[in-house]
This record gives C-alpha cells, sequence and structure tokens, in this order.
C-alpha cells in the first residue's frame, strides 16, 4: 500500500505515521508514505495557496490549481495517468471498516487534506476524488481524518499486523460485533480476580464464554450494531 498525502502540513503526517505499527511497517515495506506540500504548488510569489470564496461569506477557499498541480506531482511519482484519490471531507461517506476493507484493496491511495473552509470544486471534479468522513463533527482540517484512514488501512494491509488472526478477530470482525474483555497478569490485581474460565484450559469453554461477553458488550455499548442491516 502506497500513500500520497497531498497536504499544507507534511511534517504533521511524517511524524504521526513514524511511530509504532505504521513505522514497523514502513520499515519492513508493506505500507510507504510519501507526502507533498501543497504549497510548493502556489501560483503565486508569496505562496499563498487559498483566496476569498466567490459568492461571499466567511472564510478562504483552497484555489484549484495548486490542488490540481499536486496530485499531478503525486501521479507521476507513482507513474499512474489517474491514481485513486480520496478527500478528506466532513460531507464524504462516513468511514467504517468495510470502507477501510474497500480502501485497502488499492496498491495506491492519494488522500487530500483541505483546509481553510475547503477545496475549489473544480479540483475535486476533476481529480474524481472518492469523498470520506471519519464521523459527524468538524475538524480544522483534513490532516488528523487521514491519519485516522492510513492508520486503519495499514493493519489491513498483509503482514503488517504479524500475527494474521489479530486483525479479523477484534471489534467489527466479520460478525460485527465487540471484542470481549481481555486480561493478563498479575491474576489478582486489586482484589479483582480474572474469570475463573480463562484459567481452566478448556478451550471450547472459552471461546463460549467470550462470544457471549462479545455479545452482553455489544448490546451493552452500541446495540445499534445488533440491528440487521
Ligand atoms: Cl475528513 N475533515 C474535516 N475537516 N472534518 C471532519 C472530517 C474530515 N471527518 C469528520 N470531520
Amino acid at each position: 500500500m502506497n500513500f500520497t498525502v497531498l497536504t499544507l502540513f507534511p511534517e504533521l503526517i511524517e511524524n504521526a505515521m513514524n511511530t509504532s505499527i505504521c513505522k514497523r511497517a514502513m520499515e519492513k515495506g508493506y505500507i510507504s508514505l510519501d507526502t507533498i506540500d501543497i504549497r510548493d504548488f502556489a501560483e503565486n510569489k508569496n505562496g499563498r495557496v487559498d483566496d476569498y470564496t466567490y459568492g461571499g461569506g466567511a472564510g478562504m477557499l483552497m484555489q484549484a490549481g495548486p490542488v490540481y498541480s499536486a496530485y499531478k506531482e503525486a501521479c507521476r511519482r507513482l507513474n499512474k495517468e489517474k491514481a485513486y484519490a480520496v478527500y478528506m471531507t466532513p460531507q464524504g461517506r462516513v468511514f467504517d471498516q468495510r470502507v477501510a476493507e474497500e480502501l485497502a484493496q488499492h496498491e495506491d491511495l492519494v488522500i487530500i487534506c483541505g483546509h481553510y473552509e475547503g477545496i475549489d470544486e473544480r479540483a475535486l471534479e476533476e481529480i474524481g476524488t472518492d469523498n470520506i468522513s471519519i464521523g459527524d463533527y468538524v475538524l480544522t482540517g483534513g490532516e488528523i481524518a487521514s491519519l485516522a484512514v492510513m492508520d486503519c488501512v495499514s493493519r489491513l494491509v498483509p503482514g503488517v499486523l504479524g500475527n494474521e488472526t489479530s486483525a479479523s478477530d477484534e471489534s467489527f470482525s466479520s460478525e460485527g460485533l465487540l471484542e470481549y474483555p481481555q486480561y493478563t497478569r498479575p491474576e489478582v490485581w486489586h482484589d479483582r480476580k480474572v474469570p475463573d474460565v480463562l484459567l481452566s484450559g478448556h478451550h471450547a469453554n472459552i471461546e463460549k464464554w467470550r462470544h457471549e461477553q462479545s455479545l452482553i458488550r455489544t448490546r451493552e455499548r452500541r446495540p445499534d450494531l445488533l440491528k440487521e442491516d
């Protein structure tokens, strides 16, 4: 999986991705990250990439030219005529595990992070972006949202997690249930004991208990997940 992020804050993206599992995945070559600073494609001498909106109203908009030039540069680096592009916007389809699995099928993802009040619509139309939101709230820019998407997609790339079962066992697995509670040593902590069944060594009973706990937990915390879709 090759991520290319178009952003005004390339350092934020690089720093966040150079941590933990994503860092190791890059070192091992399972994923790669390239950032393109949209400001490098400013069409004036002072490096501005925003301007007032036609029709008036508050706030500035990112201009079509610099965003489109940055996208073409991404395509050039990827040796592709048209690379799959995702625009991070609260107006997009809401990101979930299913969208993550879909995005993980692409070899290259160009992720566009907007700022100010957004991006001139013509650039987005010309590129033909897939529009993605990470939830119904508003962030100041697409960068933090892009990091959530890249982190989530990365752990679906074969090899990244090492242990192949751990991605599918977790919350939002194919069964759509939350994960069961887990425990590690010590056996007793603050007078709280690890459930006996987990110490029994009886694997069928352990599996049954875990499935029951998943159901209880989902019913309590996310009853919406139990509704048929
Ligand atoms: Cl993708 N971008 C911004 N700016 N705000 C958001 C978002 C994205 N998803 C939820 N809120």
